[in-house]
């Protein structure tokens, strides 16, 4: 169980999560932006433009938690996404898509009264999921990239 002080914690770092995106990256080439940061793994570009999709899908999966019962959460396939031509365009693109989407993101999650971070939505692999669930998820997701990404040395 999430304590609220917690949770605002939380909270704030989904709000400052673009800005420690951008410096981090900020630091790397166009041509390491291009260089899968592991033999195998995706690129940096690759992972900016995965950060947006799966934000902007869990984004929308909260939403309709608050605002449906029980909602089913649709999984999607990440690999095929990034496949897509617009994981090509320039980083800057999803970097305005994350700006804005975690401060709406914050914001709507900033007063939400206590029990709605009981609410749930019905995962179709994971089974049932609740809000306060989904916030620490999405707040491991964004780190880990972050982490991933600090593997391509920058030298
Ligand atoms: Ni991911």
């Amino acid at each position: 169980m999430t304590t609220a002080a917690e949770r605002q914690a939380l909270i704030a770092h989904i709000h400052d999560f673009p800005s420690k995106l951008e410096s981090l990256v900020g630091q790397y080439s166009e041509a390491q932006l291009d260089t899968p940061v592991r033999p195998g793994e995706w690129t940096i570009r690759q992972i900016v433009h995965h950060l947006a999709d799966a934000h902007f899908n869990g984004y929308i999966r909260m939403k309709l938690i608050l605002t449906e019962a029980k909602p089913i959460l649709k999984p999607y396939d990440q690999n095929a996404w990034a496949q897509l031509k617009d994981s090509q365009l320039p980083v800057q693109t999803s970097f305005l898509i994350l700006r804005g989407l975690h401060e709406r993101w914050a914001e709507t999650l900033a007063s939400l009264p206590e029990a709605d971070w009981e609410r749930a939505g019905v995962h179709l692999e994971n089974g049932l999921v609740t809000l306060d669930q989904l916030l620490a998820l999405y707040v491991r997701h964004g780190e880990t990239h972050l982490d991933q990404i600090k593997q391509l040395s920058l030298s």
